[in-house]
């Protein structure tokens, strides 16, 4: 089903049409697709070609840009529908979000902040490119239950081990959880860096942050 759209999506993505894209991201809001579904299953791919192109030397800087420019518009669109589709109810904790140090890319990070919001979370989201020190004045002001940090490349997923080490050293850990994660983090960095949890998309960002709720004594 929406075969054709989803691959549209993704074409659109590719050729960096914003325009395009945000017709498409209306018309799927318009058939009624889940929007979540719109993006991992078409405008997702799109900019996951764009990067493997990147990454063969087959596209280049431009192209990464204009292909997340297209993402983000696609965002724009479906993002409220998303917020309106989220079972929200009383806070189920609050969360400070953001990139780490050195890290713009901000698509990612700011799907799971959605969703988390949508789910009911209270999200501080510190945008791209955050000190570790940042994290952690945020996160004692706000009296955070949760710190997310979100990392897309490999020389920057050494700045969330930083996050964890500055939280511990603040005093902080024993009452904040820490989860991780962006395209290249896996379970297995979360463990290395002490990390609480791992989410490989954003719904599993959700899943993980109501774990770690419970596990600080919150109802399921
Ligand atoms: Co960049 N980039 N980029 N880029 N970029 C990647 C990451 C890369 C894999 C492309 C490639 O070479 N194949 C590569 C990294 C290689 C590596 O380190 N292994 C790369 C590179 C090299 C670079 C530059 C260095 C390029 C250059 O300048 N030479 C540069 C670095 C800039 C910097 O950050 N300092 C750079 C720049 C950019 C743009 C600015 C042009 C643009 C970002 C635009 C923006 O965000 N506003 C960009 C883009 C678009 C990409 C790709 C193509 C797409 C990223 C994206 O938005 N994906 C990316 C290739 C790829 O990942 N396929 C690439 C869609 C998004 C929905 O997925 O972000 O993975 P993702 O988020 C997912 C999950 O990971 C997870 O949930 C999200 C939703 O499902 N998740 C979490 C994310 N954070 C989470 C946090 C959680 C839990 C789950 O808990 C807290």
């Amino acid at each position: 089903m929406h075969e054709e759209l989803f691959a549209a999506m993704r074409q659109s993505v590719i050729d960096g049409d914003t325009d395009r894209v945000r017709q498409l991201a209306q018309q799927s809001l318009d058939l009624g697709v889940d929007p979540l579904d719109a993006i991992n299953l078409g405008f997702v791919r799109g900019v996951n070609y764009v990067g493997e192109q990147f990454g063969l030397g087959e596209m280049f800087l431009p192209d990464l840009v204009m292909g997340g420019e297209a993402m983000k518009a696609a965002v724009a669109v479906l993002e409220p529908e998303m917020t309106r589709r989220g079972s929200r109810r009383a806070s189920l904790g609050t969360v400070v979000l953001g990139t780490v140090k050195g890290d713009i890319h901000e698509i990612g990070k700011t799907l799971v902040q959605t969703m988390l919001t949508a789910t009911g979370f209270l999200v501080h989201d510190l945008g791209v490119d955050v000190p570790a020190e940042t994290f952690v004045a945020r996160a004692r002001e706000v009296d955070a239950d949760i710190v997310g940090l979100s990392a897309l490349l490999t020389t920057t997923m050494p700045a969330q081990r930083l996050v964890v080490q500055a939280l511990e050293r603040e005093g902080l850990r024993p009452r904040v959880r820490v989860m991780v994660g962006g395209a290249p983090v896996t379970r297995e960095w979360a463990v290395e860096i002490g990390a609480d949890g791992y989410g490989e998309d954003a719904m599993a960002a959700v899943t993980l942050a109501r774990t770690l709720m419970v596990g600080k004594g919150a109802a399921p």
